[in-house]
């Protein structure tokens, strides 16, 4: 029979490798060979130790997100934890690439971790919606502690293996070969007295003020499964092990079936397959050496620096000299920032901006695999651009335009070349969002397709297909999105109450303090130019407030007042008088039908985006929802809050 793992022994250590392609998730075939393992094993008097150690790219990745919706095969999880554990030899856990959850789980179950400085540790059960169901919230605050257990479970973030070391997740860093670092980390363990199996460890008991502040720094309106996770760990400090156990797997198997764990799981399936249209399958994407960026504006400069953190060398190109010293300055200070924030060194910094060529002649893009214009939303402007592009780029160079409401076709009309011309639509800021819309037009050749999606992936980015229509997937939604909070005003709803609904959903900000800080004038300047383009576009409340000088923070008060240098809003009385002809009295509304109305109306507009076309799944408007709009992740994206699935 074909198992996933294979027992070797060196002397008296046996070597235990588990392979269970991709990322050796935990399935019910890998507990049970896991369990027979453990058996065979201490049935042979001359082993004295084994190490758990895994083929492929990873360490265990936790349990098989795909056998969730099924009911549990035994043995169960805690339980080979505990089989582990209660073994007469002890285990080492040999961790590469990433022990997640229930591999974390298996690892705490071993008497030993050890890793090398690349590998990381942790518990991301709260991402997909679920607290940890084999012992997370219980062995690890005896293991190290209740603050490093609560950090790693309600958070869900890994941790790299330097700092789980020194916070003592890990026993030993190993730097060379994984393997003979754990024979030898095991040959000296086994010279000295044993530490005692964590489920025997003592655990501290904090206080009220402790767990309230957990409480409040952990919640998320709407979203169970970090203060259940909390809760979790709260029993594990103040029951004896066994019944915090059993507390444990109840709530993990009433979380596993909430609407909220099916959501986070969605999601979970749709980002990786979003990477990889099935029509794209058998096309080989370009290699691209390097990348000129056109414009170092707001978007320019994010738009190189997300080049630049992906290893890309970029050939950035302003108007003038002096031009090209703000935008250089620009993506200097993005990466200030990154360094401010300790997720950057300086050397690092020094690397990436040497990677940067800073020009104003387009003869220096000559090189370039792609260029991804950058400049002002003006089709003149634009067209330009390009045409001075097609006179310097090689013939087969990718054009790209970031363009924000422009029909691509438009911009790049009676250009040689159109196979080779994409829309790829970035978000602000774009080195940190993680949202890609990628526009082919027409005549776009399936390999400029596909290598517009391996760009994607090599960013990180979750790349979506999009349609031509105005504003794409996520600004036509987006407007649509401000219509209806805007008809809700009109009937008589608070803007604060419409605000507060939207955050009470999960949101971080609500419709119009959004618009407020992002400034009133983008969408009124854009609706300007339809207008002056001929078209019907009736006048907004927005343009009201605009009319009037307000267009958000920047100018002191937008839909809300501000003071200076407090970004909280207060209700404005000059809002109020102004609007007053345009609203009529309606009776209060409930923050959950406003939330319904206006996820309502998201979804709406999705299904007519599905039905032209312009997007391919639902799962792809729920991904441009969460990555670009602040949709909460929970609540799995409009079309599935909706009841619309693929
Ligand atoms: N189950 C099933 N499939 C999984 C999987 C999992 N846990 N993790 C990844 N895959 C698939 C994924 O769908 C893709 O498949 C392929 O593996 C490669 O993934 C009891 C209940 C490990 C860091 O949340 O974070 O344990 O699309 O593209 O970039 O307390 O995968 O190729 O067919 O992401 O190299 C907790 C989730 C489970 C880990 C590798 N574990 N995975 O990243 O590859 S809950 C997680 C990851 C749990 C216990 C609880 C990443 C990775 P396909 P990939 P990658
Ligand atoms: P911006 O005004 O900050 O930057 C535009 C830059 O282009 C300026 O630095 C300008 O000097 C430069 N430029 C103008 N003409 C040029 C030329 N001929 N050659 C080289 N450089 C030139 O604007 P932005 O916010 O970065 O927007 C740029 C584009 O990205 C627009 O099409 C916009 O719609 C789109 N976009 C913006 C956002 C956003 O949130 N700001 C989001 C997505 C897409």
């Amino acid at each position: 029979m074909n198992t996933p793992v294979s027992i070797r022994s060196q002397g008296d250590i046996a070597i235990v490798t588990l392979d269970n392609p991709p990322v050796n998730a935990i399935s019910a075939a890998v507990r049970k060979a896991l369990w027979q393992a453990v058996e065979e094993i201490d049935a042979d008097p001359n082993l004295r130790a084994a190490i758990l150690i895994c083929q492929g790219r990873t360490f265990i990745a936790g349990a098989d997100v795909r056998e969730f919706g099924q009911t549990p095969e035994p043995p169960h999880l805690p339980d080979l934890v505990d089989h582990l554990e209660a073994a007469r030899v002890p285990w080492i856990a040999a961790i590469h690439g990433t022990a997640l959850g229930g591999g974390f789980e298996i690892a705490m179950g071993c008497r030993f971790r050890v890793a090398p400085p690349q590998a990381k540790i942790g518990l991301p059960e709260v991402t997909l919606g679920i607290i940890p169901g084999a012992s997370g919230t219980v062995r690890t605050p005896r293991l190290a502690g209740v603050e490093v257990a609560v950090d790693l479970v309600t958070t869900g973030k890994p941790m790299a293996a330097p700092k789980a070391h020194a916070l003592g997740l890990i026993d030993a860093v190993i730097e060379g070969d994984l393997e003979a670092g754990a024979m030898a980390f095991a040959t000296e363990a086994l010279s000295k007295a044993l530490p005692a199996p964590i489920s025997a460890r003592p655990v501290s008991t904090m206080g009220e003020a402790f767990w309230e502040a957990q409480r409040t720094r952990a919640a998320k309106p709407g979203h169970r499964a970090p203060l259940e996770a909390l809760t979790a760990i709260r029993r594990a400090t103040e029951l004896p092990f066994a019944q915090a156990m059993a507390a444990e797997r109840e709530s993990f198997l009433a979380l596993r079936a909430s609407d909220e764990a099916a959501a986070l799981r969605a999601v979970f399936f749709a980002e990786r397959a979003a990477p990889r249209p099935e029509a794209l399958r058998d096309v080989t994407p370009r290699k691209l050496a390097q990348v000129g960026v056109v414009g170092g504006g707001t978007m320019g400069a994010g738009i190189a620096a997300a080049l630049r953190n992906a290893g890309l060398p970029v050939v950035l190109i302003e108007r003038d000299a002096d031009a090209l010293e703000r935008g250089i300055d620009t993506l200097r200070r993005t990466f200030e920032g990154a360094i401010k924030r300790g997720k950057l060194t300086e050397a690092a910094r020094d690397a990436l901006m040497a990677g940067v060529t800073g020009v104003t002649d387009y003869a220096a893009l000559s090189d370039c695999d792609l260029v991804i214009e950058a400049v002002f939303e003006k089709l003149s402007v634009k067209r330009e651009v390009f045409e001075r592009l097609v006179a310097q780029c090689r013939p087969d160079a990718i054009l790209a335009t970031n363009t924000s409401y422009i029909d691509p076709r438009e911009i790049f009309e009676g250009l040689p070349g159109a196979e080779r011309c994409i829309g790829l639509h970035f978000f602000s800021p774009a080195q940190i969002m993680k949202l890609l819309e990628i526009v082919p037009l027409p005549e776009t050749s399936t390999e400029v397709l596909a290598t517009a999606f391996a760009l994607a992936k090599q960013l990180s980015k979750v790349p979506v297909r999009a349609g031509i229509c105005e504003g794409f997937i996520g600004n036509r939604i987006l407007k649509r999105y401000r219509s209806e909070a805007e008809s809700l005003l009109r009937a008589g709803v608070p803007i604060a109450d419409v605000d507060a609904a939207m955050r009470g959903y999960g949101f971080r900000m609500g419709p119009f303090e959004a618009q407020d800080l992002g400034g009133l004038d983008i969408a009124y300047l854009q609706r300007e130019g339809a207008r002056a383009a001929g078209q019907d576009v009736p006048e907004t409340l927005g343009d009201i407030l605009v009319g009037a000088g307000r267009k958000g923070q920047k100018t002191g008060g937008g839909w809300y007042d501000y003071s200076q240098g407090d970004r909280s809003p207060r209700p404005s009385e000059q809002v109020a008088e102004l609007l007053a002809p345009h609203l009529s009295k309606g009776a209060p509304m409930a923050e959950a039908e406003i939330a319904e109305h206006l996820v309502g109306a998201l979804a709406d507009e999705g299904r007519a985006i599905l039905a032209e076309g312009i997007a391919d799944r639902a799962s792809d408007i729920d991904l441009v929802e969460i990555h670009g709009y602040g949709f909460p992740r929970w609540k799995g994206g409009p079309m599935f809050a909706s009841g619309h699935r693929d």
